[in-house]
């Protein structure tokens, strides 16, 4: 099917909005992979989400299935646990997840990225023998633990930590808003070792002094399970140690592979917004003509549409430079910052095209708004990102 703009049939042209046909830009194999994630979202997400987001309950069964579609590491490498594809492959199938929720995302995005990683990326071979697989077929899950109750946006200042003790070590401190944590099996946790340098430690569910309780009362992201980690005095193997990293670098390599893919992810939340909005400007009549015949209603949707394109784009061609290496932590901030925002913006719009409809859960939009706000938070705020690109750009470091 053609998603080029001049399409002849009326609605479907419109369903997925490629309207500077990217699509054209994607192998085989990212077309292949996206339209099975987009059946399996469509499957198993779109009928039963509206229902667990208003219960506050994170559909746990999804965790196998999205597994078995490849969501955990799509760009890690098979025999470690991931899918062997690239970057592009990698965005793509986060924008589909998102699509439907960005706490489906969530799932995703903690465990592949922000779990399998940095066990891929300074794991040991026997950690990585140990936890990979595991991970990457869903038997295990797995959380990571950086932001601390009194520790968001500067991380450095951490003071959870590890003292010595043998072949172990003492781990105390807490963690903070953690994706998973309730259910997770192992949660990678950075934390100061004795000479208060931050290094990766993986904690595992049942070790002594460790908890996981869960966060109640979120407004946002509630089809996510989300909790703190406590540890008193946990004795953790110096073996769970991640050997090939030390500094705040550690968490960040893997927060710029996770912010990459909510650039990408946020880009689904906004077409499916902007899709219904569409739809119901072609249905819905006042004044005896579809509200889509008015010139404000044109606006806001040839707006949103021209946003949603040029973040195609961006994310595009950071796929391109990722897939080579060169996505500087800068250039994903932007894109992060950027496509959160414009999703966020497209849902109040979305919404507004509704009128009272808009805030029924009978449409998405207000679903999409609310998590919209923790996605624009989470993985370093708006205004953490802006700061990034104005360090970039100047040279002048605004967090010193
Ligand atoms: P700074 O001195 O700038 O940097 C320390 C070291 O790290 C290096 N670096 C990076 N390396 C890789 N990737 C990046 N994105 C990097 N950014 C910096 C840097 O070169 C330096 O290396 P070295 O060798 O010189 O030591 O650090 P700072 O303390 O001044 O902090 C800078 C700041 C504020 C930008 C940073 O700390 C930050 O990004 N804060 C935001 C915190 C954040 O994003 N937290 C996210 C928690 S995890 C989460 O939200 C998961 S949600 C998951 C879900 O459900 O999807
Ligand atoms: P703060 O850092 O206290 O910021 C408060 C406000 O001050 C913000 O507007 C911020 O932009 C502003 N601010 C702070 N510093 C500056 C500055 N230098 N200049 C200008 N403005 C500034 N963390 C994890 O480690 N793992 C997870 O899995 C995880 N999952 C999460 C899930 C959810 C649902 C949520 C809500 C959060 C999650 N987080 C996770 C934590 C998230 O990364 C933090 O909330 C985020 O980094 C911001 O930290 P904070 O909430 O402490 O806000």
């Amino acid at each position: 099917m053609s998603h080029s703009p001049s399409s002849s049939s009326k609605v479907d042209k419109y369903q997925f909005h490629d309207y500077y046909n990217v699509d054209e830009l994607l192998s085989e194999d990212h077309l292949l992979a996206r339209d099975a994630v987009r059946e399996w979202v469509k499957k198993e997400v779109t009928p039963i989400i509206e229902d667990y987001s208003e219960r506050a309950e994170c559909p746990k069964h999804l965790f196998k299935g999205l597994a078995e579609i490849g969501a955990y590491g799509p760009s890690l490498p098979v025999e470690y646990g991931g899918g062997g594809m690239d970057e592009i492959a990698y965005g793509i199938i986060m924008s589909e997840l998102e699509r439907g929720d960005s706490g489906i995302r969530s799932m995703a995005s903690v465990q592949g990225s922000l779990v399998m990683y940095p066990i891929y990326r300074f794991g040991s071979e026997e950690q990585k023998q140990k936890y990979l697989p595991k991970l990457g077929s869903g038997e295990y899950i797995g959380c990571f633990g950086l932001t601390e109750p009194d520790h968001g946006s500067n991380p450095s200042g951490m003071t959870t930590n590890f003292k010595d003790d043998g072949d172990h070590v003492i781990l105390n401190g807490a963690k903070m808003w953690i994706t998973n944590s309730p259910v997770a099996d192992v949660a990678v946790v950075w934390a100061k070792n004795p000479e208060g340098k931050i290094q990766g430690i993986i904690v595992e569910k049942g070790m002594e002094g460790f908890s996981a309780p869960e966060i109640h009362g979120k407004l946002s992201l509630r089809a996510s399970i989300t909790g703190e980690l406590v540890f008193e005095d946990v004795r953790v193997p110096k073996a769970n140690i991640l050997p090939n990293v030390s500094g705040l670098k550690g968490p960040l390599s893997c927060l710029s592979k996770a912010r990459y893919g909510i650039a990408w992810g946020a880009i689904g939340a906004a077409l499916d917004c902007y899709d219904a909005a569409l739809r119901y400007s072609q249905e819905r009549i006042q004044f005896d003509k579809p509200i889509g015949q008015f010139q404000l209603t044109q606006k806001k949707l040839a707006e949103m549409i021209t946003e949603i394109t040029k973040a195609q784009l961006l994310a595009w061609r950071l796929g391109s430079l990722a897939n080579k290496g060169m996505a500087s932590p800068a250039q994903i901030s932007m894109a992060k910052r950027n496509n959160v925002h414009m999703a966020l913006e497209i849902a109040r719009e979305a919404r507004q095209i509704h009128g009272g409809m808009g805030i029924t859960n009978e449409y998405p939009m207000m679903r999409h708004m609310m998590n919209l706000e923790t996605v624009l938070t989470y993985e370093g705020t708006h205004d953490v990102h802006l700061l990034i690109t104005g360090m970039d750009v100047t040279g002048l470091n605004a967090f010193k």
